[in-house]
């Protein structure tokens, strides 16, 4: 008999926030065929990670842990390889696994993929033109555009695999990464046009803690190498600030449509051999981003914009075409569903949870209502935010910058003071006004607080308050 269990495309970009995709209704850009799997799914508004970084949320999502328990915290730490994923486990259940494009986990022979029949990442962040990557643990130089070269490879393996199995296939892009350096074919797209700013663009990060001020990743902070042409002479300090954010947002976005189009071309091989029924196909990122929201680029922080992952999966046979689920739910949930859907136990020391339910209209009654992070790099080289934790209900978030390096690799001695932030995101959806100190939000205080302490608890990870 066939195995008609469901192949997954995994498909994850880097740094690519859900405001630049069309299906979550971008004011700046569009992303048609990321549309075709919104269109043909379910589209997820709270998907979070747990830690809004490259190497720590994808070692949450390979390993189905927090980065306390996995030890991958900060950019600086490394997975080690030995430890139990979900690939490996969908491997030993007779599927056949590969993962194409960025890794960022490590390049040691204990750090290198394990649990792939076929793997081929780039080193650390890799390059955008002529990429060197590893092969199955040879160096090679692959000559091209990286995300078409990500995508060939991809194509590559779905045409030589053994039919007669389900697939994981993880196609993971370098894109939309800084430094954002475009392709030929969209070097000039949106030359004739002003992207338009964010609201929180002027942002004067007054009314919160001091973590937002010090941190380094305001448009002035954009490096000669971000920008790649020289500023105009005689600019007032506003109109240099736009014109920064012009050229940071238009190379974003060139980058963004170049993975668009790639990803239609694997779309397309999956309708042309009929695999689109029986494929779960997911789209992510690893974390979302600042497009000049608040002024800045980069990520790190637990607000809204870094906090959200774009998450949108399709799957016919039991996904409602064209909906929406507005749930709490996680990276580390990603592992848990991926094997329920092989129909493989999940282990007891994965500790996110299947989100199949949600994606079938059936959300428990005991579904999670929140959610905890934490961001360990503190004061890091250069982006200078602040190290922090916190959690988010459906309408509130309390963060707590404690401020010290806790021994985090990666993380620069520079101790802060303690703050706290509480944002009613009902009233205030943008985070411009903390009310932890407003007596009216005295109880919310408590009870947020009792929750922080009940999730650290139930996750195993140290307070610092
Ligand atoms: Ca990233």
């Amino acid at each position: 008999m066939s195995d008609t269990r469901p192949n997954i495309l995994f498909i994850m970009s880097d740094d690519h926030a859900s405001h630049a995709m069309s299906c979550y209704g971008s004011r700046i850009n569009e992303t048609p065929n990321m549309d075709r799997i919104a269109a043909n799914g379910m589209r997820f508004d709270n998907c979070f990670c747990t830690n809004s970084i490259c190497t720590p949320s994808r070692a949450v999502i390979l390993a189905g842990t927090y980065n306390h328990i996995n030890g991958a915290t900060t950019l600086q730490t490394k997975m080690d390889n030995r430890i139990l994923t979900y690939p490996k486990l969908l491997r030993k259940a007779g599927y056949q696994t590969a993962i194409v494009g960025k890794w960022h986990l490590g390049t040691k022979p204990e750090h290198q993929p394990t649990g792939f029949d076929y793997w081929n990442v780039l080193p650390g962040q890799g390059l955008y033109h002529d990429p060197k990557m590893i092969e199955m643990g040879e160096e090679k130089i692959f000559p091209g555009y990286t995300t078409d070269v990500i995508t060939d490879y991809t194509l590559k393996w779905l045409r030589q695999r053994d039919t007669s199995k389900p697939f994981c296939l993880m196609y993971h892009h370098k894109a939309p990464h800084r430094p954002w350096t475009p392709d030929d074919k969209h070097a000039t797209m949106y030359d004739d046009v002003d992207i338009p700013e964010p609201e929180t663009f002027d942002d004067d990060y007054a009314n919160r803690a001091s973590a937002a001020r010090l941190a380094s990743m305001r448009m002035s902070d954009l490096t000669p190498g971000d920008l790649k042409q020289s500023i105009p002479e005689g600019l007032s300090e506003g109109k240099e600030k736009s014109w920064r954010y012009q050229r940071y947002i238009k190379d974003y976005l060139r980058v963004v449509a170049a993975m668009d189009d790639n990803i239609g071309r694997v779309l397309d091989y999956l309708d042309e051999n009929g695999l689109t029924e029986n494929t779960i196909i997911i789209y992510t990122s690893d974390q979302g981003f600042y497009l000049g929201d608040h002024g800045w680029f980069d990520k790190r922080f637990m607000y809204e914009e870094s906090l959200r992952m774009p998450f949108i999966i399709s799957y016919p046979k039991e996904i409602q075409v064209g909906s929406a689920n507005k749930d709490i739910m996680l990276n580390v949930d990603f592992a848990p569903t991926f094997l329920d859907y092989a129909g493989v136990d999940v282990p007891d020391t994965f500790q996110g949870r299947s989100f199949r339910p949600l994606l079938n209209g059936k959300t428990p009654d005991d579904w999670q209502t929140s959610m905890y992070y934490r961001y360990w790099m503190h004061a890091d080289d250069p982006h200078n935010v602040c190290a922090h934790y916190g959690v988010r209900t459906l309408e509130h978030k309390l963060i707590y910058y404690y401020g010290e390096t806790c021994g985090q690799k990666g993380a620069n001695e520079d101790p802060r003071e303690k703050e706290w932030e509480l944002f009613d995101l009902r009233k205030d959806p943008c985070e411009l006004f903390s009310v932890y100190d407003d007596p009216a939000y005295a109880d919310v205080v408590r009870e947020l607080t009792a929750e922080l302490d009940r999730l650290q608890e139930k996750l195993g990870d140290e307070p610092m308050h």
